[in-house]
C-alpha cells in the first residue's frame, strides 16, 4: 500500500513516516497546494480539502489538519493553529496564559485519507497541559509547550514515544482500522 502525505509541513511527514513505516505504509511526501476553507472544525476542512484534491484528479493519499486547543482560552488557537504558530509563536500563547489556573488543553488530528476510491476521515486526540515555559528541541509547533503528562513537553521525548500517545498516532490507530475493515471486505453482502 502506497499513499501520499499532502502537507507543507516537513514535521508531520517525519511522524507519518515514522508510524506507517511499521504498518507495510509506504508513503511519499507531496506538495500540492488545495484551498483550505475557513472552519470552526477539523473534519470539515480535511473534507473540503479532500474533495478539492479528488478534483485534481488525485487519489491514494492522507492530509492532515490538526491543532491545539486551550481550555482557559476558550479553544484558541483551535483551527487557527497554525497562523498562531507564525505569529505570536509559544511565546506568545504563553504570554496570553498568564497567571492562568486552568492549564489544561488537547491536542487534535484529523486526518483525511482516500484509498482505492474509498474516503476516510478519522480524529486523533491528546488531553494535557500547557507548560509555564518551552521546554524540549525535538519535534515542531507547540511541542515545546504541551505536555501530555504534566512533566515533560513533547519536544523532550524522541518521535517513536510521541506517536505512541500523541492525536496523530491516536489517528493513525483509528485510520488503520477502518482500513482493515475495508481490506478485509470483499465487496459481496
Ligand atoms: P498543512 O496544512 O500543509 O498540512 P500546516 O502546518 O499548515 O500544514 P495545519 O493547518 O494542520 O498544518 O496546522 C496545524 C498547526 O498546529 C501546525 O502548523 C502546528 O503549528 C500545530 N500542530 C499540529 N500538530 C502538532 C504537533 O503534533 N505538535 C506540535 N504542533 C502541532
Amino acid at each position: 500500500m502506497k499513499l501520499s502525505i499532502i502537507t507543507s509541513n516537513p514535521g508531520k511527514v517525519e511522524e507519518y513516516r515514522h508510524c506507517f513505516d511499521g504498518l507495510g505504509v509506504e508513503t511519499v511526501h507531496t506538495k500540492i497546494p488545495y484551498d483550505e476553507v475557513q472552519s470552526s472544525e477539523l473534519e470539515e476542512v480535511v473534507g473540503k480539502g479532500m474533495y478539492e484534491l479528488k478534483k485534481k484528479s488525485i487519489s491514494n493519499f492522507i492530509i492532515d489538519d490538526s491543532g491545539l486547543f486551550i481550555n482557559c482560552l476558550e479553544g484558541f488557537p483551535g483551527v487557527w493553529s497554525a497562523y498562531v504558530q507564525k505569529t505570536i509563536g509559544n511565546g506568545g500563547v504563553l504570554k496570553l496564559m498568564d497567571g492562568a489556573a486552568d492549564r489544561s488543553a488537547v491536542f487534535k488530528c484529523c486526518i483525511g485519507c482516500n484509498i482505492d476510491g474509498n474516503d476516510i476521515i478519522v480524529t486523533g486526540t491528546c488531553g494535557g497541559t500547557i507548560l509555564e515555559e518551552s521546554r524540549g528541541t525535538e519535534g515542531f509547533g507547540y511541542d515545546p509547550i504541551f505536555s501530555h503528562n504534566g512533566t515533560e513537553s513533547f519536544a523532550e521525548i524522541p518521535i517513536g514515544e510521541k506517536n505512541k500517545i500523541s492525536h496523530r498516532g491516536h489517528a493513525v490507530s483509528l485510520l488503520m482500522e477502518e482500513i482493515k475493515k475495508y481490506l478485509i471486505y470483499d465487496g459481496k453482502p
